[in-house]
């Protein structure tokens, strides 16, 4: 039975991942950070079955790192602990950089110093780190070109993976993750936001849904195709980088029309910038506006991503369209 170490496991891809792997009969040990009130509510129903249990441990505590991966020696280790929010991270910077790059270098110096040969490790890189790149689609030769601390953090721990790979003959690969969403995405991220306003708007508990950038354009996928994805990285004899996305891309304002229409509300925007609204064409109500406070000081207009290597030697696909995500999202939301 393999052994995999999964930090970050309270969240979306650590939740998705975890069931995945458990499927595929490995043993999941995953890193929690520590609190006095934990938050489990993704991996709830995963807390006291076989072979799946949680560690206590900070991504900043170097110590505590060393200690866990000596005495587990796992076979693969998967990095999606992260200060994921990109607008926070301008709040936040030093942070930020403290968990998602400086944290990267701590796991990977322990499997380096410990000699753990057999490790493979999988870091959560994101298309963030191309931030607005001179061409489209971007691909694994796109030059990076941060936007944010979030990105910079990442695009650090993106070199660092390579580093160690090149330098010492590491295991590493990262996953360009393109946006990936789903019913577990935290709520302050634009879709979960959008999904949860919706229902409540249809049902009287809102008025109305203000966001910032609508015209900011993603390449959005279902968590449940890139975590797949995450694990074939690992599968491979030789390590490398891969970008996972659907190429299709979606504006904010397109995934609210189109989750209004889940709850048979046809919204019509009118004006733009921070004047931009939206009407309920049937009842003239504004029920979407623009808010200064959910725009960053600066923003990456647009991202696709070009997932043909990942297609070609992984024989990665997505499998869940957009519509059917935005479907899923919006029927556990009803039903929840
Ligand atoms: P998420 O839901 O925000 O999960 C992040 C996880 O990291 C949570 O379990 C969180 O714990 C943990 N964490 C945060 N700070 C930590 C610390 N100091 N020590 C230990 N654990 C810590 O994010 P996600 O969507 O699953 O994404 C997973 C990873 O992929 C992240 O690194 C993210 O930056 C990256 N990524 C995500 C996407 C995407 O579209 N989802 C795309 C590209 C890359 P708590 O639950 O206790 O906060
Ligand atoms: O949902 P978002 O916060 O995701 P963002 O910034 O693209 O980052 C996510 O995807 C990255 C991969 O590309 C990950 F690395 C990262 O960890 C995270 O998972 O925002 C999407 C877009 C942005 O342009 C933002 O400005 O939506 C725009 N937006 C408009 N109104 C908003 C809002 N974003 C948020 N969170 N809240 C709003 O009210």
């Amino acid at each position: 039975m393999k052994t995999a170490l999964i930090t970050g496991i309270t969240g979306q891809d650590g939740a998705y991942l975890s069931e995945f792997l458990l499927d595929k009969n490995y043993r999941v040990i995953g890193l929690q950070q520590p609190s006095a009130t934990p938050n489990t509510q993704n991996i709830d129903h995963l807390i006291g079955t076989d072979y799946f249990e949680t560690v206590v441990c900070d991504i900043t505590d170097s110590n505590a790192i060393f200690r866990i991966l000596k005495n587990i020696n796992p076979d693969e280790i998967y990095n999606l602990a992260g200060q994921s929010h990109v607008g926070l991270s301008f709040d936040l910077p030093d942070y930020t950089a403290q968990v998602n790059a400086i944290g990267t270098v701590r796991l990977l110096e322990a499997i380096r110093i410990l000699d753990l040969k057999n490790t493979r490790f999988y870091q959560a890189s994101t298309s963030e780190i191309f931030g607005n790149a001179d061409h489209s689609p971007q691909n694994e030769d796109t030059p990076l070109n941060p936007a944010s601390p979030y990105a910079a953090a990442k695009a650090y721990a993106h070199h660092m993976v390579k580093i160690y790979r090149e330098s010492y003959g590491l295991h590493a690969s990262c996953g360009i993750l393109f946006n990936h969403e789903s019913p577990i995405r935290g709520a302050e991220f634009v879709t979960r936001k959008i999904t949860k306003a919706v229902v409540k708007i249809h049902k009287g508990d809102q008025k109305n849904l203000a966001l910032g950038n609508l015209g900011a354009i993603r390449d959005w996928g279902h968590a449940r195709d890139y975590v797949r994805g995450m694990w074939m990285m690992l599968q491979q004899d030789i390590a490398d980088d891969y970008v996972l996305a659907t190429g299709e891309q979606h504006s904010v304002r397109d995934f609210v029309i189109q989750a209004f229409k889940h709850v048979d509300i046809n919204i019509i925007f009118e004006d733009d910038g921070l004047d931009e609204i939206g009407i309920n064409s049937k009842t003239g109500k504004k029920i979407v506006t623009v808010s200064p406070e959910f725009y960053r000081p600066n923003d990456v207009h647009s991202l696709c991503g070009d997932a043909t290597k990942a297609e070609n030697i992984l024989k990665w696909k997505p499998e869940i369209s957009f519509s059917e995500l935005i479907k899923d999202m919006m029927d556990a939301e009803i039903n929840a």
